[in-house]
């Protein structure tokens, strides 16, 4: 018996991935990876809910295969996969779309936010979207699913589907747990801290990106909007971007909020701005370098992600058996 836990996870390659994404949750998949049997996943069927460009998104599903690994993800020892691989999300997703209210989607912020960016295309794809994520996680009966807070509300609907399922049919589905970042699960925008940094985001200087060049992170952290105090305080409140900035250097370095302040009395925000942007610039120079090496060799990340599905098929058909079967679906 295999006794580990598991873990899944996945990110849409709906943008380039963003230091939210990697300080948010990738960075937690690689610190859980030798403890838990883990599934890491390329939504890009869940992409779709918002209009997508073919090519770009073909892309991107390949590069974010590469910038996984490049964090740090064995694809030995975690399943690195692409969503629309594995038929059995669309399967499982149909089935708990009956399992679902209308009302507990309507709720949801992310629908919220997003039909409010994109209200010529309120499709119903983005309406039951969480119920497709519910599906990615309850496949592979997953113990916990590392996400930044933005996704927590996700995971408890999930948990919610799950209990009535199970309620119905006996204990079919293993329950979720989400697992959240102490500092780092919401990282803000670096122009509109009252926002989260978002890969969709359409302001690129409120952005910072896992391969973007040395320059352009040290520009933008350099633009970063402060406010009109001098001191470096940790204050979420009142100081948003100084808040924000000080979560990443925490994050970047591991030092304590008290730690930063105390660094930085007596100094201005120029300086503060410059060692973010340098903490974060040493983090993520191996990242890109790994990330362009592995996209000379495309051979090998289409080996990585047709293992990856094979592996994920192997758990996923056996849940959707098993769900087929207690719901009532004639075997084959
Ligand atoms: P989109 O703009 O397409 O909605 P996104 O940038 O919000 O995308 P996701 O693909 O939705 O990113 O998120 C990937 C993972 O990273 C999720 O677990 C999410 O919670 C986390 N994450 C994304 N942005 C941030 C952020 N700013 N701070 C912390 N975690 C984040
Ligand atoms: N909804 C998530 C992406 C996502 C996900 C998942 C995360 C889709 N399926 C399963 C964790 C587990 C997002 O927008 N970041």
């Amino acid at each position: 018996m295999d006794e580990k836990k598991t873990i899944f996870s996945g990110i849409q390659p709906s943008g380039e991935l963003t230091l939210g994404s990697y300080l948010g949750a990738i960075k937690n998949w690689v610190e859980l990876a030798d403890t838990y049997n883990t599934y890491y996943c390329i939504v890009d069927m869940h992409a779709i809910t918002v209009r997508q460009d073919p090519a770009q998104l073909r892309r991107r599903a390949v590069s974010q295969i590469a910038q996984y690994i490049a964090c740090g993800l064995d694809p030995k020892d975690n399943v690195i996969f692409i969503q629309s691989h594995v038929p059995e999300h669309a399967q499982l997703a149909w089935v708990l779309d009956c399992y679902t209210m209308f009302g507990e989607l309507s709720r949801m912020t992310q629908f919220k936010d997003k039909s409010a960016k994109n209200a010529d295309n309120i499709n119903a794809g983005l309406f039951t979207y969480p119920a497709l994520m519910a599906a990615d996680i309850l496949l592979y009966q997953a113990d916990l699913v590392p996400v930044g807070e933005d996704q927590k509300q996700h995971v408890e609907l999930t948990r919610d589907i799950a209990h009535r399922f199970n309620t119905i049919y006996g204990d079919v589905f293993t329950m979720p747990e989400p697992f959240i970042p102490k500092t780092g699960a919401r990282i803000m925008s670096l122009t509109t801290p009252e926002n989260k940094m978002s890969k969709s985001d359409k302001d690129p200087g409120g952005c910072i990106y896992l391969l973007e060049k040395p320059e352009d992170i040290l520009r933008s952290f350099k633009r970063a909007v402060t406010d009109s105090d001098t001191v470096v305080r940790f204050d979420p409140e009142n100081k948003k971007g100084v808040s924000n900035l000080m979560t990443i250097y925490s994050a970047a370095t591991g030092k304590t909020m008290e730690e930063i302040e105390n660094e930085f009395v007596g100094k201005g925000y120029g300086d503060f701005k410059l060692a973010v942007g340098e903490a974060v610039v040493e983090q993520l120079r191996p990242i890109r370098e790994k990330t362009e090496d592995l996209l000379k060799n495309k051979d090998y990340l289409v080996s990585v992600y047709r293992d990856g599905a094979e592996r994920a098929s192997h758990a996923a058909y056996k849940t959707l058996r098993k769900v087929y079967k207690k719901i009532g679906f004639p075997e084959k």
